[in-house]
């Protein structure tokens, strides 16, 4: 019934075709069932060769040289973290907030209680250095699985106790954004661990994100939400992040 040629036509020609052919489709020996398996496959073959479930690589022990170098806020002047960090991070609670359907509150230790992934990665600074540390958290899987985002969900927002400018107009805190495919990434995780021992302040903690695959900034340190939006109309000035409303790229893929 269909030649060689209309199949090759894809869309176009089945547009054409009517509704015999999709009845058609129905019938799973059919050439057209087929047609669209395939389809689907080369569409998805292709989308995650760009951007998918990609591995960052990883490294050995033995290439971690020095400490991880601490950028940006190194000690949140917050008087609610100080307050936190004096007391251990016993009353810390991360929360989970926005189109989910069970918003979260947990503490640490609970945190600490889900499957745990370690990684030796290499951060890129956007300023032109490189730390290879090895990093021991959650994956952001797990615990999406336990808020399970709605349909309506397209990004996760992370917002973070350390003011990084102080101006008249008040205090801009610092704040970043991934979509669900890098929130979903095997290698995105919630670190608590770093080179071995707990998170230190310097490097964010009780809690920053991994995000193996992006440049440092959108490894938010001192994390206390993670927010699952539809848009960044609500965050900061509307780009995504701290960075991107400072005209850095809200993609920073390496
Ligand atoms: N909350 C927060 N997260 C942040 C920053 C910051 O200033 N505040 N700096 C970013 C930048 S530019 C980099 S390179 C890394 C630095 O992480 P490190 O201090 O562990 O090296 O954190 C990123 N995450
Ligand atoms: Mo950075």
């Amino acid at each position: 019934m269909l030649d060689r040629r209309s199949l090759l036509l894809g869309g176009a020609a089945l547009a054409l075709s009517g509704c015999k052919v999709f009845d058609n489709a129905s019938n799973s020996d059919s050439t057209l069932h087929r047609l669209f398996a395939s389809h689907e496959a080369l569409t998805r073959t292709a989308q995650r060769a760009l951007i998918g479930d990609r591995l960052a690589p990883e490294f050995a022990e033995a290439d971690i040289r020095q400490g991880q170098r601490p950028n940006g806020s190194v000690d949140p002047d917050s008087a609610a973290y100080r307050q936190m960090a004096g007391n251990g991070f016993v009353d810390y609670r991360l929360t989970f907030t926005g189109l989910v359907e069970t918003p979260l509150s947990l503490s640490l230790a609970e945190i600490a209680a889900l499957p745990s992934r370690t990684q030796i990665t290499r951060h890129d600074c956007v300023e032109g250095w490189s730390c290879i540390a090895k990093w021991t958290g959650t994956p952001l899987a797990t615990v999406l699985n336990l808020a399970k985002p709605t349909l309506a969900a397209r990004f996760a927002a992370f917002h973070c106790f350390d003011a990084i400018e102080r101006s008249l107009a008040g205090e801009v805190l610092y704040y970043e954004s991934i979509d669900l495919i890098d929130a979903y990434h095997p290698q995105t995780i919630l670190a608590y661990g770093m080179n071995g021992t707990p998170l230190p302040m310097e490097n964010g903690a009780p809690l920053r994100l991994r995000v193996e695959r992006q440049l440092g900034y959108k490894m938010a340190k001192y994390v206390h939400t993670i927010e699952l939006v539809d848009s960044f109309a609500s965050l900061g000035a509307g780009r995504g992040s701290y960075w991107a409303d400072r005209g850095y790229e809200w993609y920073a893929g390496i």
